[in-house]
């Protein structure tokens, strides 16, 4: 036996022995489907007659099956009733978004896409055209139940062709969206028909795959769930969903420039920069789980959240084994990922919850300014006034102020500063892709509760003479 035979034997071997689910014929099936599906082994393996393993499935939905490290609690052959909310899952709360709405016809839940063009808030003083779904950008999230069988209409208002494809679910080819590779395109006007059964659970996405560049750039993304059949582990409090993706829109302009490959200068958390985004608020003690999708076109984001360390429990290709969930504070999703993380909140308070990359908490203003850091700039503005009326040097201080001067200064048009909004306790110098995470001890509702205010003699200030000269510290 050659080293290449031996060795793939072993791994199918113990592919074989992890499909714990299978009934003995099953797994017989199993390991020759996997023989089969290696056509470069087949030679060796002396397999040239037999024929290739059938694939089995459900009817028409012919679902594919073979691969067990997808999360999976339903028989992809079995039919299920359609998962209902509340009974069968908890919904996911969308933080500025909503889910996408369904029927249910003869069984199947029916949703409809409708990819237009939106004109869209990413806050308060800066608007874009983009393209979305159902009038929103980014589209709905799409939510349902392994097992359902979906049908979804896509219908192209756009003036270009595009297609959807239903990012990391398992499915038959022709339903990937593929432009040219797995279907044709949907022409401005047509509708087209996606119909498979979700035969896993997870956290995935939806996104253009025509012109990806430019139709992705434009927003035509989101995100897809799909709840366990049957859930190993118990249901959050809160379940919510933030997908984060990047745009260039220069200071005056009001459409995305797709065709850039850096810099760009809007860093958003479901379509939107501080202070824009919509704030997470959740219960002291509530279980929570955050799922974060990354359809940026450039750039991996590490995301961050204060006063909590988390564990990632589920990636887009599957639920991680209790044994290989390790604890996070800050957790990569790269493009084209999606990560989970779960928790409890049981610390009260406003905590920061952003991409740590520090340039992707700034907004559209606060990026290529002239380096102006620790100069002194005393009777600079005066005498540059002299020549432009209005003149403000910006950045000597750093930029944290930034979007504090922006209120009593002439900015361009549709831009808004590189940070913030006023807190509780000053300015908050961050922008882009940032957003608070609040947990409070007595709330009713989830309705923003405004700002924590720490209880007494938790809150950072300045040190007395008394305290310095007790400690001996000299400043
Ligand atoms: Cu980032």
């Amino acid at each position: 036996m050659d080293r290449s035979r031996r060795h793939f034997l072993t791994t199918s071997g113990i592919a074989v022995a992890s499909a714990t689910l299978a009934s003995k014929d099953l797994l017989a099936q199993e390991k020759h489907d996997m023989r089969g599906s290696h056509s470069g082994h087949k030679m060796e393996m002396g397999q040239k007659n037999k024929p290739l393993a059938k694939v089995t499935g459900s009817g028409k939905y012919n679902t594919p099956r073979g691969n067990e490290f997808y999360a999976r609690s339903v028989d992809p052959d079995e039919t299920y009733n359609p998962g209902e909310p509340i009974k069968d899952y908890t919904p996911v709360v969308v933080p500025n978004g909503s889910t996408l709405p369904f029927k249910i016809v003869d069984g199947i839940k029916v949703f409809h896409l409708i990819a237009e063009e939106v004109f869209h808030e990413f806050a308060p003083g800066l608007k874009s055209h983009c393209w979305g779904y159902n009038g929103q950008v980014h589209g709905p999230v799409i939510e349902a139940v392994e097992g359902d069988n979906i049908r979804i209409y896509v219908t192209n208002k756009l003036e270009v062709p595009t297609t959807v494809h239903w990012h990391g679910l398992i499915l038959p080819m022709g339903m990937d969206g593929v432009a040219g590779l797995t279907q044709r395109t949907i022409k401005p006007g047509e509708t087209f028909k996606y119909e498979y059964k979700l035969i896993q659970h997870g956290t995935f996405m939806y996104h253009s795959h025509k012109d990806a560049m430019t139709q992705e750039g434009m927003g035509l993304m989101g995100m897809f769930i799909v709840h366990p059949r049957k859930p190993k582990r118990e249901r959050p409090d809160r379940d919510f969903v933030l997908l984060m993706s990047e745009w260039d829109i220069k200071p005056g302009t009001y459409r995305p420039d797709t065709s850039v490959a850096s810099g760009y200068n809007t860093l958003t958390l479901n379509a939107k920069v501080f202070p824009g985004t919509e704030a997470l608020v959740c219960k002291l003690n509530e279980k929570i789980r955050i799922r974060v999708g990354n359809l940026s076109a450039m750039d991996h984001h590490p995301f961050h959240l204060h006063g909590y360390a988390f564990k990632v429990t589920e990636t887009d290709g599957g639920e991680i084994p209790e044994s290989g969930q390790w604890p996070e504070v800050t957790v990569l999703v790269s493009v084209g990922q999606t990560r989970n993380i779960e928790f409890v909140a049981d610390n009260p308070g406003d905590w920061a919850m952003h991409c740590h990359m520090t340039h992707h908490t700034m907004n559209q203003m606060g990026h290529g300014l002239p380096n102006m850091v620790g100069i002194k700039t005393t009777g600079l503005d005066q005498k540059v006034g002299d020549l432009l009326p209005g003149y403000m040097t910006m950045g000597a201080n750093g930029m944290g102020d930034m979007g504090k001067h922006a209120q009593h200064m002439d900015m361009p048009e549709n831009s808004i500063p590189m940070v913030g909004t006023e807190g509780l306790h000053d300015y908050i110098g961050m922008g882009g892709m940032f957003t608070v995470f609040k947990v409070r001890e007595n709330i009713e509702n989830y309705d923003d509760p405004g700002w924590y205010k720490p209880p007494s003699g938790t809150l950072v200030g300045p040190a007395t003479k008394e305290e310095l000269n007790r400690d001996g510290i000299k400043t």
